[in-house]
C-alpha cells in the first residue's frame, strides 16, 4: 500500500518536565527511519514544552479535548487553545477516557466533528473489551463506534484511526498479529462498505496495545497494520525501535 506507515506516541499522564525532556532528546537524537511519520501525545499542560523541544518532523498531540470552542467547562481544552499551544494533532476515544471518564460513542463524534472543523489532525481510537471479544461482539462493538466516528469526519485525509483491544492496553497482553490483521482488516471492508473505497484504501489503521521493541517487527508486517499507537513503550528508548519496525 502507499500508506505512510505512522507511530503514534501516548505518554498518558506521565513525566515531568525533567523525564520529558530526556524522552525528547532520544528522539531528537534518534535515528528515525524517515519514511515513519510520529506524533507525540504528552500530558496537555506539556504540550508546549514538548513543542518547544522537540524537532519539527515530529508532530504533538493532545490526549484528547472538548467540543467546543471555549466557555464555562472546568477542567476542559479546546482544540484551539491545542492548536495555539503548537499542538496540531489529537487522540479521541481512547479506551481510558470512553472507559476511565465514560465517553460515550455520541460525544466522542461530537468531538471528532468539533476538533475537524478547527482544522486538527486526529486519531479517534477503538476497541473491543475482553468480555466482548469473548461473546463475539468484537466486530459489533468496532463497527459501532467506528460508525460514530465516521459520520462526524469532513476530511478523512487529516484521521488515523487507531484499534486498540482494551484486553491489551497497558497489560502486557498483544493481540497476536493474526488478531490484529483480522480486526484490521473488518474495519477497511467497513470503510469501503460503508464510506468508500478511496478512504478503505488511504486511511492508515493503528494498533495499540502493549506494542513493545519485540513485537512490532511481526504486526507491522501485517498488510492491514499500517503503524501503531503506543503507550508504556513509548516512554522508553524502546520507541525508537518501534518507529523504525518498517526499516
Ligand atoms: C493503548 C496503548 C497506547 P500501551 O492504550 O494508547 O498503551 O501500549 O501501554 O498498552
Amino acid at each position: 500500500s502507499n500508506r505512510k506507515f505512522f507511530v503514534g506516541g501516548n505518554w498518558k499522564m506521565n513525566g515531568d518536565k525533567q523525564t520529558l525532556e530526556g524522552i525528547i532528546k532520544g528522539l531528537n537524537d534518534g535515528a528515525l527511519d524517515p519514511k515513519a511519520e510520529v506524533v507525540v501525545a504528552p500530558p496537555t499542560i506539556y504540550i508546549e514544552f514538548t513543542r518547544s523541544k522537540l524537532k519539527k518532523e515530529i508532530g504533538v498531540a493532545a490526549q484528547n479535548c472538548y467540543k467546543v470552542a471555549s466557555g464555562a467547562f472546568t477542567g476542559e481544552v479546546s482544540p484551539g487553545m491545542v492548536k495555539d499551544c503548537g499542538g496540531t494533532w489529537v487522540i479521541l476515544g481512547h479506551s481510558e477516557r470512553r472507559h476511565v471518564f465514560n465517553e460515550p460513542d455520541e460525544l466522542i463524534g461530537q468531538k471528532v466533528k468539533f476538533a475537524l472543523e478547527q482544522g486538527m489532525n486526529l486519531i479517534p481510537c477503538i476497541g473491543e473489551k475482553l468480555d466482548e471479544r469473548e461473546a463475539n461482539k468484537t466486530e459489533e462493538v468496532v463497527f459501532r463506534q467506528m460508525k460514530h466516528i465516521a459520520d462526524n469526519v469532513s476530511d478523512w485525509k487529516r484521521v488515523v484511526i487507531a484499534y486498540e483491544p482494551v484486553w491489551a492496553i497497558g497489560t502486557g497482553k498483544t493481540a497476536t498479529p493474526d488478531q490484529a490483521q483480522d480486526v484490521h482488516k473488518s474495519l477497511r471492508g467497513w470503510l469501503a462498505k460503508n464510506v468508500s473505497e478511496e478512504v478503505a484504501h488511504s486511511t492508515r489503521i493503528l494498533y495499540g496495545g502493549s506494542v513493545t521493541g519485540n513485537n512490532c517487527k511481526e504486526l507491522a508486517g501485517k498488510p492491514d497494520v499500517d503503524g501503531f499507537l503506543v503507550g508504556g513503550a513509548s516512554l522508553k528508548p524502546e520507541f525508537i525501535t518501534i518507529i523504525n519496525a518498517k526499516k
